[in-house]
């Protein structure tokens, strides 16, 4: 449990100038960021404890899918980027440093090459594959127009993962794994993103997905199915090991339409007028197969088991964890605030205490908070001398899920008031019940 009269959680009344959009607005106003120079943030308590959470469930679902986390620099030695040809190539968006020695440096916008190096430098046989190794961040990437806070920032933390196999076959099934680890992750975040085809851009190979959340203020237009916007897409028991099922799931997936602005072109389309939605969207991963791009410069060469020697088949795969809290927003708010999905929420609920320093409230407020306490639930207690309407509204902005509201009236008959976030429900209830019903709104 947390007081909000001791935590450092800066909250505006106002709305920030610069910010256009929701996310960037309510995350300002909520005191959980702050701007420290154009596309560069300060992660405050509140917006770091959602950030980790988005980063656990990410961490989660790539060991699950086999991936074997790492963790890489986030400065590198333009020597690597020399050798994969790139350094030139990526222009100004690299952010180039000189050491002291003068050598050249740069802040890595990704870590294709540095994994190359690392792999090749310890695996030198088919024993020793396959493998996926990810880890999780900061990029760097000085973006021309950093815009809408998190959305589009010049650092941002990544999940970056990158797969190593053998043959082009055995490569696009680390592909599936990621696709199908992909949706769980993102479904687990209570968000629905869809695959869909892309260019492959600076990153480079021929198969490629884009992950795109639905939202008014996605920076691209996107045309989706309809059978998109009902479909479970987590695919229950399906096992990461069960190749053939694996695949089945991933071309029935791959099958239902939806395309980026770039790839759509309406007199092409394949399915009728009336299946398609045309919508706005973020893209919140990307994934790519791309053979040997970088394992021929890089010389990630291994023996296989004819005893020949070939370059690895890869593929890397993102996910914009930052951008994710951000498009979480986007999708999920009303005019009062954010309105977190409860697996990713700062808190479970939110306690406000109308009378501070009254005996009963006091009290009653004290029992509601051991008993979410001891339900496993995260309190943020506001117990600031502040009146009704600063409370409600505060709380309303940062959008934990339930809300509990102490007043003294019926704090006298041992009773509170719960306020489910998202429908704006409440229901007035005896303080003995509240860990339950909020229980049972959690597992619905
Ligand atoms: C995939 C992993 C890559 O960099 N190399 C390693 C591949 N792909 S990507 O599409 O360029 O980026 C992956 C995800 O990172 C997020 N992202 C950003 N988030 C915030 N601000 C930015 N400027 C930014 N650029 C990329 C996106 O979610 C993207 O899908």
């Amino acid at each position: 449990m947390i007081r909000a009269s001791k935590f450092f959680i800066p909250t505006l009344r106002e709305n920030p100038k610069e910010a256009d959009v929701a996310s960037h607005r309510y995350m300002l106003r909520a005191g959980m960021i702050q701007q420290t120079s154009a596309g560069i943030y300060a992660w405050l308590p509140l917006g770091l404890r959602v950030l980790k959470k988005v980063e656990q469930i990410v961490r989660e679902e790539q060991n699950a899918a086999g991936a074997q986390e790492m963790l890489m620099p986030t400065l590198q030695s333009a020597d690597l980027w020399r050798k994969s040809g790139r350094y030139d190539a990526y222009g100004k968006e690299m952010l180039r440093i000189k050491d002291r020695h003068d050598r050249d440096m740069l802040y890595g916008p990704t870590n294709e090459e540095m994994i190359h190096d690392i792999f090749g430098t310890h695996i030198k046989s088919y024993k020793g594959m396959p493998k996926i190794l990810y880890h999780i961040q900061w990029k760097f990437r000085d973006e021309i127009r950093p815009r809408f806070g998190l959305m589009r920032g010049r650092e941002f933390l990544m999940k970056d993962g990158y797969s190593f196999d053998l043959t082009k076959e055995d490569a696009v099934h680390s592909y599936h794994r990621m696709m199908l680890s992909y949706l769980r992750t993102f479904t687990r975040m209570g968000i629905k993103a869809i695959p869909m085809r892309a260019d492959t851009g600076p990153i480079g190979g021929d198969l490629s997905h884009e992950f795109i959340i639905l939202a008014e203020t996605g920076e691209s237009e996107v045309f989706v199915d309809k059978r998109w916007l009902e479909k479970d897409l987590t695919a229950p028991g399906l096992s990461y090991n069960d190749r053939s099922a694996l695949k089945n799931y991933y071309d029935e997936i791959t099958s239902i339409y939806a395309a980026t602005d770039e790839i759509h072109d309406s007199s092409k389309c394949p399915i009728p007028a009336d299946q398609l939605v045309s919508k706005r969207g973020i893209e919140v991963g990307h994934i790519f197969y791309y053979g040997s791009k970088y394992a021929v410069p890089m010389e990630t060469i291994i023996q296989n088991e004819n005893g020949e020697m070939q370059p690895i088949e890869g593929g890397c795969y993102g996910i914009g964890v930052s951008r994710v809290v951000a498009a979480i927003i986007e999708a999920s708010h009303d005019e009062n605030g954010i309105i977190w999905p409860a697996e990713i929420a700062p808190f479970d609920v939110g306690l406000i205490n109308l009378k501070v320093g009254d005996a009963v409230t006091d009290s009653v407020t004290a029992q509601v908070e051991k008993a979410l306490g001891a339900a496993g639930f995260d309190v943020l207690y506001d117990d600031r001398d502040e009146r009704a309407g600063v409370k409600f509204a505060d709380m309303d902005l940062i959008g934990l899920p339930w809300q509990v509201i102490v007043g003294p009236k019926s704090a006298a008959e041992g009773k509170v008031e719960v306020k489910n976030r998202k429908t704006g429900d409440r229901a007035e209830m005896p303080m003995t019940e509240v860990a339950v019903h909020i229980k049972k709104q959690k597992a619905g």
